[in-house]
C-alpha cells in the first residue's frame, strides 16, 4: 500500500526525517531509520533540546534522556547520561547488548565508553551563556514551545510493515539535577506495539509520565481510535487532571499499522514532520487551546 514506508517526528526536523527516509526508501528497517533520524538532531548543536548543545540542568550539566523500541517489543533507554552525544545509539546498545532495559547516570556513561562512544563536552558556549543568564533569577518556569522545544520523538513504519520508535532529549532546561523526564520512559515518552501502532511525546514530561501518555495513545488506537483521535483523547486526560493546563505544553504524535498518522497538543505552536512517498511536509498540530 502507498502508506508505507512513512516516518513522522515531533517538531520541524526536516533533516532528521530526511535521514530516516533515506534508510526507509532503501528498504531499511524502521529501527535503523529512527536511530539514524534522531541522531541528526543529537549532533546538531543548534538544537538546544537534544544531544550536544542541549540546555543544561540548573547546575550547568547537560544530561541526556533517550529510548528506542522495536517491532518485537524490545526496548532500551539511557537516563541522565552525561558527556556522550548519541544517547539514542547508546539506548539501542542497552537494548541489544545487555540483559536490561534502562541504564542511568554514570552506569550509562561508562557503558557507552565500553561500547566505543567518545567522551565529549556537550555544553556549548551558547547554552552556557543562556544558563548563566538564567542563574541571575533562577526561576523555573518553562517557556512553552520555546525553552523546551525540539525534543525529538520519531516513529517509522518500514516497507515490511514493521513499526519502531525513538525519543531523545536533554530534558527540560534548568531542571533540578537528577530530574528524569518522560522521554526515556517506555510507555510515557514512547511506545510501540507492532500489532497496533506507535506514539511519542514532547513537552512537559511530568504530565506525560503521570498519564502514561504514549502507552495510552497506543491502547486507544487498539480500541479503534484513529491516530488523531487517540492523541486528542490522551491530551484531554492531561487537561482534565490539571488546573494549570494553560501554562503547560504537551504534544503527541501517533502512527498506526496502516501508515495513518496524527498529532495533537495543548497549546498552539506545536508541529510535526512527515516524510512518505508523496514527499516531505511539516504539519501544524491541532491544539486544545
Ligand atoms: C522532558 N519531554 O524532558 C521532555 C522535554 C521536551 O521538547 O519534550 N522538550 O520533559
Amino acid at each position: 500500500p502507498a502508506n508505507k514506508p512513512v516516518v513522522i517526528a515531533t517538531w520541524k526536523v526536516p533533516n532528521a526525517t530526511e535521514a530516516a527516509w533515506k534508510v526507509l526508501s532503501a528498504q531499511g528497517s524502521a529501527l535503523d531509520a529512527v536511530e539514524q533520524g534522531t541522531r541528526v538532531e543529537e549532533a546538531d548543536t543548534k538544537n538546544q533540546s537534544v544531544g550536544k548543545g542541549g540546555r543544561p540542568d540548573r547546575e550547568g550539566q547537560v544530561t541526556l534522556d533517550a529510548c528506542i523500541m522495536d517491532h518485537k517489543g524490545n526496548c532500551g533507554a539511557v537516563l541522565y547520561m552525561q558527556n556522550v552525544t548519541h544517547a539514542v545509539s547508546v539506548a539501542r546498545k542497552v537494548m541489544e547488548e545487555t540483559p536490561h532495559v534502562m541504564l542511568a547516570g554514570d552506569g550509562a556513561e561508562q557503558f557507552a565508553y565500553e561500547k566505543g562512544f567518545p567522551k565529549e563536552n556537550l555544553l556549548t558556549g551558547a547554552s552556557e551563556k543562556e544558563w548563566k543568564q538564567w542563574l541571575e533569577k533562577s526561576e523555573y518556569s518553562p517557556v512553552i514551545n520555546i525553552e523546551n522545544h525540539d525534543t525529538i520523538g520519531m516513529l517509522a513504519l518500514d516497507e515490511e510493515g514493521n513499526l519502531s520508535g525513538a525519543c531523545t532529549t536533554s530534558g527540560m532546561a534548568y531542571k533540578m539535577a537528577g530530574r528524569i523526564g518522560d522521554s526515556p520512559i517506555i510507555g510515557a515518552g514512547l511506545f510501540v506495539d507492532n500489532e497496533i501502532g506507535a506514539a511519542t511525546a514532547t513537552g512537559m514530561g511530568e504530565e506525560v509520565v503521570k498519564t502514561v501518555g504514549s502507552f495510552l495513545v497506543v491502547e486507544l488506537m487498539r480500541q479503534g481510535y484513529n491516530p488523531q483521535e487517540a492523541c486528542e483523547e490522551a491530551i484531554n486526560r492531561i487537561v482534565k487532571n490539571n488546573s494549570k493546563y494553560k501554562d503547560i505544553q504537551v504534544g503527541y504524535i501517533a502512527l498506526n499499522k496502516k501508515g495513518e498518522y496524527g498529532g495533537y497538543c495543548i497549546q498552539k505552536g506545536f508541529n510535526y514532520q512527515v516524510y512518505q512517498n508523496e514527499g516531505h511536509q511539516n504539519i501544524p498540530g491541532a491544539s486544545y487551546l
